[in-house]
């Protein structure tokens, strides 16, 4: 994926170290042995049930090269997957929790994956090979060929960038340096105890250094089965959870029932707050209700990830999304003719470096991509002389719901699927708790139509419910631009305009 030239000057400064993740758990297995690692699993078990996971699977036919649609709840069961598939080199797909049958068919028809690894509650129809978590195919252990560090190891789904969902692959050598620098940049040990808050499958939580990291560090994983401040706080009072990661909405949730929680939450050193933008307001609060350190991360399952550092005076903490992880991240912030802008001007954030992907799987939406392998991060950014940056916005055609990523192509194309339905437009419309939220504008061809109607007509088709717009308004006609295309922007005007006058 990236030109020899960079390979080369990435594996000397050690940044890829020619290690595969299945290589990688043998040696914590064999560093760590019986202290624990996930969810009562300790690192040796977990090492050995990847291998008796990747035999079993073997068995059924699963090979190098395979890709597998994973679909599972946060569990430990979620770690012994994606470990075993890593060992026989065949490709997680990395599909989240609240996904139902529309996306995990799209997962399946981008990836052409080979099977699908469930459980009985988040199954959806699959017409062949289903491996549930609850019957693990154990066998005994074999060698395996097992794949080449610089190999993609798995596929996770694009939030980020316009268009329908694209599957992002991404090698073991480049993930591996990324969970490292994350896991140095947040000071993780052997004493780290991380409370799995948000789906592991997500960039964020799984690498960010997330689960991974604190794997790497020696350190301890606790998953929680949903991130409501109940199930944490409870997990974090009896398990002395020292840090977690959450998108804005669940930290200012978490923070107002901690004003009023009776567990010992004092264990917590270190909340980490990424996936969309925090409000400066909330970010205050977390030091003085939460008796933590508060951390930005600006990331995107694409590559780059930017933190906050624990050493930043406290305004850079409070009012930026922090700074590139490696010293080799190149960003550049340009103009509309990808000119460079000055610092402090708000600009295109354009990206490329030892763990930032150069295309997308299958070579989807190249022009997401420069010609000198830059990629269009579709955000809009300011950087400061310190190279910390400032998300001031977003120039790609996404919904940003909560962290939540919406392609509001994607849902239009299901509201059109509707007998009803002339033309659709979604649009992101502000929204003080979620940042945004989708709203759709409906032409109905013939008579009205309800947004209730429309909503269970999405909910049937097997849409995640996060991806069902918020609000359904039918109207006669869209407002065009000059070129005779709906304008969004004169949609997005209108909500904007209601907002503000109390509507
Ligand atoms: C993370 O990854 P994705 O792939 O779900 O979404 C990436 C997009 C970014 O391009 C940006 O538009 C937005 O999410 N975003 C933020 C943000 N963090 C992500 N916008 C404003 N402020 C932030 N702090 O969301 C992700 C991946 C790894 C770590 C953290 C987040």
């Amino acid at each position: 994926m990236w030109p020899d030239e960079f390979a080369a000057r990435y594996r000397a400064a050690g940044y890829w170290t020619g290690e595969t993740f299945g290589a990688w758990l043998r040696r914590l297995a064999a560093e760590n042995g019986d202290r624990p690692a996930a969810d009562g699993l300790t690192y040796r078990e977990l090492d050995e049930r990847a291998d008796r996971l990747a035999a079993g699977l073997g068995e059924l036919g699963l090979a190098r090269g395979d890709r597998v649609v994973v679909h599972l709840p946060n569990g430990a069961a979620f770690l012994e997957a994606v470990f075993a598939l890593f060992r026989l080199g065949a490709l997680p797909v990395f599909a989240l929790p609240a996904h139902r049958s529309s996306e995990i068919a799209h997962l399946r028809s981008a990836s052409g994956a080979a099977a699908y690894l469930t459980s009985r509650a988040l199954e959806t129809p699959w017409d062949g090979l289903v491996v549930r978590a609850e019957e693990p195919p154990y066998a005994p252990p074999r060698d395996l060929d097992g794949p080449e560090p610089g190999d993609v190891a798995f596929l996770q789904l694009s939030g980020g960038s316009t268009g329908l969902p694209k599957l992002i692959p991404r090698t073991h050598d480049d993930y591996l340096y990324s969970v490292r620098a994350g896991a140095g940049i947040c000071g993780l040990g052997p004493s780290t105890v991380y409370l799995c808050a948000l789906p592991v499958a997500h960039n964020f939580p799984l690498s960010s250094p997330g689960v991974l990291g604190v794997l790497h560090a020696g350190g301890r994983v606790v998953m929680a089965p949903d991130p409501s401040p109940e199930t944490a706080f409870a997990l974090i009072e009896r398990e002395r959870v020292t840090m977690t990661a959450l998108v804005p909405p669940l930290a200012q949730l978490w923070l107002d029932a901690a004003a009023r929680t009776r567990r010992d939450l004092s264990s917590l050193r270190l909340l980490q707050v990424g996936g969309a933008r925090l409000a400066p307001d909330v970010a205050r609060r977390v030091p003085s209700v939460l008796g933590c350190r508060l951390q930005q991360v600006f990331g995107m399952a694409e590559g780059l990830v930017n933190y906050t550092r624990l050493d930043d005076p406290d305004d850079i903490v409070l009012t930026t999304q922090g700074r590139p992880a490696s010293p080799d991240d190149e960003v550049l912030v340009v103009d509309d003719d990808d000119r460079p802008l000055p610092d402090g001007e708000t600009g295109h954030l354009l990206t490329r470096g030892p763990y930032t992907i150069r295309r997308y799987h299958g070579d989807a939406d190249p022009a997401a991509f420069t010609a000198d392998g830059f990629y269009r991060t579709g955000d809009l950014v300011r950087r400061l002389p310190t190279g910390h940056l400032v998300v001031e916005g977003r120039a790609k055609d996404v919904i940003n719901r909560g962290g939540e990523k919406v392609s509001p192509e994607e849902v239009e194309g299901h509201l059109l699927a509707h007998p009803g339905v002339l033309d659709a437009a979604v649009v992101p419309a502000p929204d003080p708790y979620l940042g945004e939220r989708a709203h759709a504008f409906v032409v109905p061809r013939n008579g009205p139509l309800t947004g209730a109607e429309l909503r269970r007509f999405l909910r049937e088709r097997g849409v995640a419910a996060y991806k069902i717009p918020d609000r359904v308004e039918c109207v006669a006609a869209f407002p065009v631009t000059g070129v005779g295309k709906t304008s969004k922007r004169e949609l997005r005007a209108t909500l904007g305009a209601r907002l503000r006058g109390g509507e």
